[in-house]
């Protein structure tokens, strides 16, 4: 027996490696199966006499273990083997995959649109906080103490004395920079804004704005007029006309709303334009002489024009958009639509 087990040991030891899957398999069955050398001799085992049984126990344990490892190492060494092979057949020549790009936002691309239109007027980004004081979203810029917005109907405040509340236009971002900067100020300050609105396909709680703001010595409303037929034609194409509406707003005076030619049917009348031709896209005028005075700038040498506009009603018109909770479920079959980044 315990010749039998040394042969056994040294066979083993000398095994050359399989070169198939099928041989591999050949020494496996011929050592470690059912009816294998390995089992043979565990049956053998049953007849060592008692007081052999420790040591050719041992012996038999070891070379079971020493079978095993080495059928464990051949089917090792043969795996990594063929994974070379496998690298070795990689085509270096072929095409790469393509990369799923992201898309963008719709909000992102026509925010960015504008931007760069008003950039190349000269028009500097400014931001601003979100969650601002009385001051700089109604008292500077002219709002009545009873004005609606002003009622916690309309806006959302987080505390009431002192008042601080999430702003409802990005107008604060313009008081702040006009407090801080000797015009001339040329500006431009997108943003989300808050109002306090049940949430439906025309109304949510936060939009986006953009709103524009010059301000220097003689600048006129023609000035704005001119900035507005530049900047719609751009948007909207060459062909596009437009029509400014007398309006009112507490910031401006005097105050317009300004309609384009309806872009989907080219003036003829549509679902869009509610038949009219026309559709209105953004608010404008002359900075109120007391939003300039409150803000410390001298009314009486300097004049300005603002505007704003909704980046929602923009990005509805560009891409017919026109439930607002589009734009905020972040929906992937939605979202996918839109241009991949640049
Ligand atoms: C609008 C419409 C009209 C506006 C006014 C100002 C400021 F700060 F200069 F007074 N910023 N933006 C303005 C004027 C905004 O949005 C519909």
């Amino acid at each position: 027996m315990k010749d039998k087990i040394q042969n056994l040991l040294e066979e083993v030891t000398q095994l050359v490696a399989p070169k198939t899957d099928e041989e591999l398999e050949a020494l496996r069955l011929k050592y470690l199966s059912k009816k294998g050398l390995i089992n043979q001799l565990m049956a053998d085992f049953k007849s060592v006499p008692a007081e052999e049984k420790r040591e050719i126990g041992k012996a038999l344990n070891e070379l079971k273990d020493k079978v095993a490892s080495r059928i464990e190492a051949f089917k090792a060494e043969m795996d990594a083997s063929k994974h070379s092979e496998e690298l070795q057949n990689i085509d270096l020549s072929r095409t790469a995959y393509p990369l799923p790009l992201g898309t963008r936002h719709p909000l992102s691309l026509v925010k960015e649109q504008i931007i760069d239109i008003f950039s190349r007027l000269g028009f500097n980004v400014a931001e601003g906080p979100e969650i601002e004081d009385d001051w700089h979203v109604f008292e500077s810029l002219n709002f009545p103490a009873d004005h609606p917005a002003r009622d916690m109907q309309d806006t959302f405040f987080i505390s009431h004395s002192p008042q601080i509340l999430l702003r409802t236009h990005t107008s604060s971002v313009q008081t702040r920079v006009m407090e801080q900067t000797e015009p001339p100020i040329r500006i431009i300050c997108p943003g989300r804004v808050y109002r306090n609105e049940a949430i439906s396909a025309r109304a949510h709680c936060f939009f986006h704005q953009i709103e524009a703001l010059y301000v220097a010595e003689n600048v006129s409303f023609a000035d704005l007029r001119q900035v507005l037929m530049h900047f719609a034609r751009e948007m909207f194409g060459e062909e596009t006309k437009i029509r400014l509406r007398p309006s009112y707003f507490p910031f401006t005076e005097p105050s317009a709303e300004m309609d384009i030619s309806c872009n989907i049917c080219g003036g003829k009348g549509c679902n869009l334009c509610k038949g009219s031709g026309w559709v209105e896209i953004l608010g404008c005028g002359m900075v109120d002489s007391a939003v300039l005075e409150s803000c410390g700038i001298d009314s009486t040498k300097y004049s300005g024009y603002a505007l704003g506009m909704g980046l929602e009603r923009i990005a509805n018109l560009k891409y017919s958009v026109s439930d607002l909770r589009l734009f905020s479920e972040n929906d992937l079959r939605f979202l996918e639509q839109f241009e991949s980044a640049r």
